[in-house]
């Protein structure tokens, strides 16, 4: 039975044309990231973390800055929301077999946490967890085959679905490689801690982002009150479901950048 509906499911995948998938056992998730953030917070007794994955066509990252928003924006808004219809699908497939399922939305909602935003539940970290990739000093996964250009969806599941991990032998994030640190037109990358209220004032375009001098005083500010930060969350909840995007710097200087 659990065979059948793991088989029924990459079939599915198949057809709905997304290449990349694994499966993180929630119990690494549940010791590794922080509380609030962990697969037994949303499902007590999940036991899989199925993650999802499909890469951007390059020529969204080659428009002129202008045109950023006009074409990259819509090609990743796009993914999200067809991520999140196949997420939901494969959990109701799976409730159909009896096992309690919880889609992860690919992007919004994002909330505060320390002054910082964060997912519901991080998919970069559930996908290296899965085996799909490393997670690169600009804190992007890298894909061995298709570079750092993936979006990913993803889903938690009651079902103990065993995938196997493809060994993963080339070094894709060497040592002695610092280009997205040097390119970052604001340094928020710091040997993979980036500094995430500088990086979304320079890369976030939106008609209500804050100033960027103020942002560091914001940080502080949400650091210290809870009551702020739950306005935050609700704010860009209601606000900033779409918005333009106006820096793929970190991305594109990376030799695992795809080149056509
Ligand atoms: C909030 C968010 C942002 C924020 C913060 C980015 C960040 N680096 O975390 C801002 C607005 C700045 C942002 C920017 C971008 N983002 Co963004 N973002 C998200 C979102 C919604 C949540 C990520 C999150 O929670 N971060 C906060 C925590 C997890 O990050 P952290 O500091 O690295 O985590 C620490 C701890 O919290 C802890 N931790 C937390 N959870 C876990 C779990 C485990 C297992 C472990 C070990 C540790 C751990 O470990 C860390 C060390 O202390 C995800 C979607 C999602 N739900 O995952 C997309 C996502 C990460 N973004 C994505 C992308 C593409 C971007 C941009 C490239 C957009 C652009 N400019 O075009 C930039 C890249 C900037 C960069 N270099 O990181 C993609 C990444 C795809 C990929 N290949 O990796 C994602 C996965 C969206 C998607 N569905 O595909 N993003
Ligand atoms: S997206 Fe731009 S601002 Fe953000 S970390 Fe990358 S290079 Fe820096
Ligand atoms: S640019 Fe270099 S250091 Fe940065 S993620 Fe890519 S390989 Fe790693």
């Amino acid at each position: 039975m659990a065979k059948d509906i793991r088989e029924k499911i990459k079939k599915f995948l198949v057809e709905k044309n997304i290449p990349v998938f694994g499966v993180a056992p929630a119990e690494i998730l549940n010791d590794k990231a922080p509380e609030g953030f962990r697969p037994k917070d949303m499902i007590k007794t999940a036991k899989s973390v199925l993650v999802l994955g499909k890469p951007l066509p390059i020529g969204v990252f080659h428009t002129p800055k202008p045109m950023k928003n006009k074409f990259y924006t819509q090609a990743f808004s796009t993914y999200y929301k067809s991520m999140n219809d196949v997420t939901n699908s494969i959990a109701l497939m799976l409730e159909d077999e009896g096992f309690l399922s919880l889609p992860v939305p690919a992007y919004s909602p994002i909330t505060f946490h320390d002054g910082e935003p964060r997912g519901l539940l991080s998919l970069k970290h559930a996908a290296v967890e899965a085996g799909i990739g490393i997670m690169g000093k600009n804190s992007l996964l890298i894909h061995p085959q298709l570079g750092n250009v993936l979006r990913f969806g993803g889903l938690l599941t009651t079902m103990d679905w065993q995938e196997e991990k493809p060994p993963i032998e080339e070094d894709l994030c060497p040592a002695d490689c610092h280009k997205c640190e040097k390119v970052c037109p604001v340094s928020a990358i710091d040997n993979g801690n980036i500094n995430k209220m500088k990086c979304m004032g320079h890369c976030i375009s939106h008609t209500l982002i804050p100033p960027k001098m103020l942002l560091p005083s914001m940080k502080w500010v949400l650091k210290k009150s809870r009551m702020l930060s739950d306005f935050m969350d609700m704010f860009v909840y209601n606000f900033f479901e779409s918005y333009g995007i106006d820096c793929v710097a970190c991305l594109k200087a990376c030799p695992r950048f795809p080149r056509i």
